[in-house]
C-alpha cells in the first residue's frame, strides 16, 4: 500500500513540475516573438510593410509584406489620422451643390426623441404628409409620437429611389447605411431624425436599414451586413457616390458635420459621443477608432476589400478595418472637434466577441481572402422592402449553415488567446518579482 502511494506521489510531482515549465517555455517564446516584432516596427519604419528577411516572424512562415503584431500594442503607438490634410473646400457651384452652402444650416440639430410607440408608418406619414402640409406660421409640430418638433419643411422630391432637394443638383449622391439587430427603437429614432438632418444639408440621399434577420439568435456580424448592402447598392442604378456607414444609435448634433465624402480619404466623424442621460458629457475615444460613422467612396471601400466577414458579436470589426486602411497606406480625416459630436442612444449591448484580439493580430494576413470580394458566397438577401423613407434589407448572414464550424474555430482561437495573455502576464509578474528581489 505504502509503495503504491509513493509511486503516485512521485508521478504527480513529476507532472506538476514538467507541465508548468512547458507552459513557461512556450509563453516565453511567444512573448519574445511579440517583442521582436514590435521592436522591428518601431526601430525601422520601413519594416512595417516590407517584412525583413531576418525577422523572427519568418519562422512562422508568414509571407513577406505583412504585419503580425498584437493589436493592443500596435494601436496605442499608431496614429491613423492623415498628418497634413485639409477637408475639401469646393467653391459655390450650382451644378455641384455642396452642403456648406445650404441656407438651411442652423448649427445645433434639434433632434427628437420620439415615444417608444412610434411606427415606420408614422415616419412615412410625417415626411410625406404632416411636414409637407405644415403651415408656414406654425413652426412647432405636435404628433401622436412626439411633441414640439421644430423640423422645417424643406422642398424635397423623391425620384428614382432617392430624395433630391428641389431645384438643386448635389455634389454627391449619398447612401446612409445602418446595420441592425434587435434595435427597433434606435432604428426608428435614427430614421426619423436623419431625414431632417440630411435635408438641412440639402443632400441627395437614401437611407438603408440592413437587418440581420436570419439565422435567428446568431451573433451580430456587422461586416457581413455592410459588405452585402454595399454589394447590393453597387448593382443598383442609383449612381451612389458616397457611402455613409452609420451606427443606429448615433445621432449627429450639428448641421456643420457634413455628410459628404472627401475626394482623397475616408472621413470619420464620431470624434466625440455623449450618451443620453449620462452626465459624463462627451467621451473621446482612442485616436485609432474609425467605428461609429465613416464616410467613404466605393473605390475606397474596394481598396480596403471592405470589412472582414469573420467578426461575430460585439467589437473589433471596425478596428480590423482600420488595420486594412494602414495596410493600404491610407489615413483618415475628421471634421473639426466642435462639429464631430453625437448623441449615443441607449441600447443593450450584444455578446462580446472574445475571438477579436486573435483575429486582429492576424488581420493583415487575411486581407485578400476575407472581405468584400468574398461576400456573395456568404450571405443572402431574404427580403427587400422599400418605402419612401427607407429601404429595408433583411439578410441571412449564414445561409450555408457554416457558422457552427466557424464559431467553434473562433472559440478555440479565443481560448488559445486567453491562455497566451494569461501566461504572458504570469511571466511578467515572475520577471518583476525577480527584479525586485535582485535590487
Ligand atoms: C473598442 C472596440 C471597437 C468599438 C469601440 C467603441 C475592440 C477590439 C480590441 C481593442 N474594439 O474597444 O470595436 O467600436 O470600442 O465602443 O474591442
Amino acid at each position: 500500500m505504502r509503495k503504491i502511494y509513493w509511486r503516485q506521489f512521485l508521478l504527480l510531482s513529476l507532472i506538476l513540475t514538467i507541465l508548468p515549465s512547458f507552459f513557461l517555455i512556450f509563453t516565453a517564446i511567444c512573448h519574445t516573438t511579440q517583442e521582436n516584432t514590435i521592436s522591428h516596427i518601431y526601430d525601422q519604419e520601413k519594416v512595417f510593410f516590407d517584412s525583413p528577411q531576418t525577422s523572427s516572424i519568418q519562422l512562422f512562415t508568414v509571407p513577406p509584406r505583412y504585419l503580425v503584431v498584437p493589436y493592443q500594442e500596435f494601436v496605442i503607438r499608431t496614429s491613423i489620422t492623415c498628418r497634413t490634410f485639409k477637408l475639401d473646400n469646393p467653391a459655390k457651384d450650382s451644378t455641384k451643390f455642396h452642403p456648406k452652402y445650404s441656407k438651411y444650416l442652423r448649427g445645433p440639430f434639434p433632434y427628437v426623441l420620439p415615444y417608444t410607440n412610434i411606427t415606420y408608418n408614422d415616419i412615412e406619414n410625417f415626411y410625406t404628409n404632416i411636414l409637407v402640409n405644415k403651415k408656414r406660421d406654425t413652426p412647432i409640430i405636435q404628433t401622436s409620437f412626439a411633441n414640439n418638433i421644430t423640423f422645417e419643411n424643406i422642398p424635397y422630391i423623391f425620384q428614382q429611389g432617392m430624395w433630391h432637394p428641389l431645384g438643386i443638383t448635389s455634389i454627391q449622391r449619398t447612401a446612409i447605411l445602418v446595420p441592425l439587430q434587435n434595435r427597433e427603437y434606435n432604428a426608428k429614432t435614427f430614421l426619423f431624425n436623419m431625414h431632417a438632418f440630411a435635408r438641412r444639408q440639402q443632400l441627395t440621399y437614401t437611407i438603408i436599414l440592413i437587418e440581420q434577420a436570419s439565422p435567428l439568435g446568431h451573433r451580430f456580424n456587422k461586416g457581413r451586413l455592410y459588405n452585402t448592402a454595399i454589394n447590393y447598392l453597387e448593382k443598383q442604378s442609383l449612381n451612389i457616390t458616397c457611402l455613409v456607414l452609420h451606427d443606429a444609435d448615433l445621432i449627429p448634433e450639428d448641421d456643420g458635420n457634413f455628410y459628404t465624402c472627401e475626394t482623397k480619404y475616408p472621413k470619420h466623424t464620431t470624434s466625440r459621443v455623449r450618451e443620453l442621460n449620462n452626465k459624463r458629457g462627451y467621451i473621446r475615444y482612442y485616436e485609432f477608432l474609425i467605428g461609429g460613422v465613416l464616410l467613404l467612396t466605393f473605390d475606397m471601400y474596394k481598396t480596403l476589400n471592405g470589412f472582414s466577414n469573420l467578426y461575430w458579436g460585439w467589437g473589433g470589426e471596425d478596428d480590423d478595418l482600420a488595420l486594412r486602411l494602414i495596410q493600404q497606406r491610407m489615413c483618415i480625416v475628421r471634421p473639426i472637434y466642435e462639429l464631430a459630436i453625437y448623441t449615443g442612444l441607449p441600447h443593450p449591448r450584444g455578446p462580446r466577441n472574445n475571438a477579436r484580439f486573435g483575429l486582429l493580430t492576424w488581420s493583415t494576413l487575411r486581407f485578400h481572402t476575407d472581405g468584400y470580394a468574398q461576400i456573395e458566397s456568404l450571405t443572402r438577401i431574404i427580403d427587400i422592402h422599400q418605402t419612401l423613407t427607407v429601404t429595408y434589407l433583411k439578410l441571412d448572414v449564414n445561409p450555408d449553415k457554416t457558422l457552427n464550424k466557424q464559431s467553434s474555430m473562433g472559440n478555440i482561437s479565443s481560448l488559445l488567446n486567453t491562455i497566451n495573455v494569461h501566461m504572458t502576464s504570469t511571466i511578467k509578474t515572475i520577471i518583476r518579482t525577480k527584479t525586485i528581489k535582485e535590487s
